[in-house]
Order: C-alpha cells, then structure tokens, then sequence
C-alpha cells in the first residue's frame, strides 16, 4: 500500500472521532469501528445493537468463585428460556448471544462441564436478549454477561482494576450470587467469607441512597444442589445453618434479598485419564431450580 493511500485511512478514521459511540457498560466514548471498548473492553456490538432501542438495557449479572457454576448455571437458564414454552422467553439478539447457551449445552450432551471463562472481558461470552413476560407489555432489553469469577474477585481485592466489573457492578439492576450448596456442606468456611466479601464490596459502592444495593434485588443461589438435596427444602435455614456470616449481612444490610437452590445435574461421576486430572463429569442433565431466581429478579425490577 502506498503512503498517500494510508493517510487517506487515517484521515478518514479521525474524521470519525467526533461521531463517538458511548459504550453500554461504562459509557466511554468510542470510534464505530472499535470492536471492544477501549476503556473496559466490553464488547462494542452491544452498544451498536442497544442504539435501535429508546431504553437502556435491564443488566443482570452471575457473580461468584471461580467453579460455583455460573457459567453451568447461565447456560441452561438462556436455554430454558429460548427454547421452553414458560412464560418467561428470551430471544437472543446477534449470533454471539447465542454462544453461551450453545457451548454449555454442547458439553453437557457430551457428558462434560464447559471449560473455565477466562479472565479477559474481550473473551467473555455477553448475552444481549429480549424478554417476554406477563409483566412487561413490551419486551425488556436486557445484557447478561458471563463473568470469570478470578477476575471478579481481584475486582473485589482491588478495585477497579477491572473496569468492566465496577462499570457493571455500578450500573446493573439486580445480581444473581452463587454459593457452591456442596462446599458449604462439607463444612467449608471459603464460600461464607467469598461472599460476605461480595457483599461488602457491593454495599460500599456508589454515594446515592437511591440506587445503593441495600434497595437492589440480589438472588442468593446455593449451586450444585442436586449434591445436597437438602438446600432444596428450605434456602434460608440452610443458609442460616450453613453461611451464618452471610446470613446476617443479608438481613441487615439488603432489603430486597432472596435465597434460592439450583442444580443442573441429575448424577455426577469422577473421570481420570492417564496422565490427566481427575475430573468431575455429568451423568444426566436434571434442572432443577434455575428459573426462579431470575424470575424473581425480573419480578423486583424497579419500575
Ligand atoms: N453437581 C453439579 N456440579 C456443577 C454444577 N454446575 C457446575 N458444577 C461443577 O462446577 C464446575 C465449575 O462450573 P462453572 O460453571 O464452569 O463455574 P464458573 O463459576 O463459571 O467458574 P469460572 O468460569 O472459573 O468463574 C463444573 O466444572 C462442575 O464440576 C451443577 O449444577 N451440579
Ligand atoms: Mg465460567
Ligand atoms: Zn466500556
């Protein structure tokens, strides 16, 4: 190529600058053809799709540990909710929306968990949809990104090092937590402390009473309970029981809080291969509790 022809590019590409585009997440602005934004690296399509809409999207996010099963848990709820005739359906918008339902649905037929999400927000699978309810006479634009729970938690030990999660964090409308139900029954202290930790994080964020996360709807899920039967019979004793500390943050510091068990495995078997990890496998696929924290959720949407 030429150099008169590259300045020409250029030329052009600065031409844009005064048309930017903000991000969805955090607002900055950024030229039409970034990809990702420059300021947290959230991906730009959904800035560009969110534009033909009048309202800003409703953002709900899955937050916990590295291996509480958020990515397990998303995957299947976005496929219940696209594919089964419930009241509540979502329609992805953009082939990408798609992907996070695909990938965990593809591993679970093949008898596997999905792979960990990697920490970088580039990499992350964002679900951009469109929900239906009985509540909503149109249907409510909504994100929903699937998190690394390594990077959420650096977030936590040091904030804003990870733009995207405090932009998010700042600006979603309601949150999904997941405690791992199996740890906490093997008398594990880990998942009281990660969450109380969360929970404090969340408290201290943002000076406006009106938007704190005391008044904030934050679902309380105890994941993997098809390993321990009894989360199901009664969430909040098994919490009380179980996650004392977290417990009391809940009561005392969230007014809008609920606890919820889900499992999406009916059987679970240990696989070792020679010279690799052993490694946990589904034997069937039962859910079992997925839709109603986001039902709830959607039910405590400011209005
Ligand atoms: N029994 C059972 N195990 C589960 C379930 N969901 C997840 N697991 C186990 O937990 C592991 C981690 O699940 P993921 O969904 O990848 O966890 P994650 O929270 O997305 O983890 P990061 O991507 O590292 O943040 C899986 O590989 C399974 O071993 C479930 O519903 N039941
Ligand atoms: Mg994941
Ligand atoms: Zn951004």
């Amino acid at each position: 190529m030429s150099r008169g022809v590259a300045l020409e590019l250029d030329s052009m590409r600065l031409a844009h600058y005064g048309n930017q585009i903000p991000c969805l997440i955090c607002n900055e602005g950024n030229t039409p053809d970034a990809e990702s934004c420059r300021n947290c690296f959230a991906p730009m399509i959904l800035a560009h799709q969110a534009r033909s809409k009048h309202t800003k999207p409703v953002m709900f996010a899955a937050l916990g540990p590295s291996g509480v099963g958020k990515t397990v848990y998303l995957g299947m709820l976005l496929d219940m909710l696209s594919r089964q005739p419930k009241h509540l359906q979502l329609s992805a918008r953009g082939g990408f929306s798609v992907t996070l339902q695909h990938s965990t649905l593809a591993a679970l037929s093949r008898c596997e968990f999905p792979t960990k999400t990697p920490n970088e927000p580039d990499r992350w699978n964002w679900v951009h949809c469109q929900l239906r309810s009985p509540r909503h006479r149109q249907p409510v634009e909504m994100v929903l990104p699937d998190m690394a729970g390594e990077a959420l938690f650096e977030e936590v030990d040091h904030p804003r090092s990870y733009r995207v999660i405090h932009a998010m964090l700042t600006r979603c409308d309601g949150v999904m937590i997941l405690i791992d139900g199996t740890k906490l029954q093997s008398g594990s202290l880990d998942e009281d402390y990660f969450t109380m930790k969360l929970l404090s994080h969340l408290t201290e964020m943002g000076d406006d009473p009106k938007s704190s996360w005391a008044m904030r709807p934050v679902a309380l899920i105890f994941s993997k309970a098809d390993q321990c039967d009894s989360c199901f019979e009664d969430p909040p004793a098994y919490a009380q029981r179980h996650a004392p500390g977290l417990y009391r943050i809940c009561q005392q510091r969230f007014h809008r809080h609920r606890f919820f068990a889900a499992g999406v495995a009916g059987a679970c078997a240990v696989k070792k291969e020679p010279g690799a990890e052993k490694q946990k496998v589904p034997l069937r696929v039962e859910p079992r509790g997925i839709i109603e924290p986001f039902e709830w959720l959607v039910d405590n949407l400011r209005s």
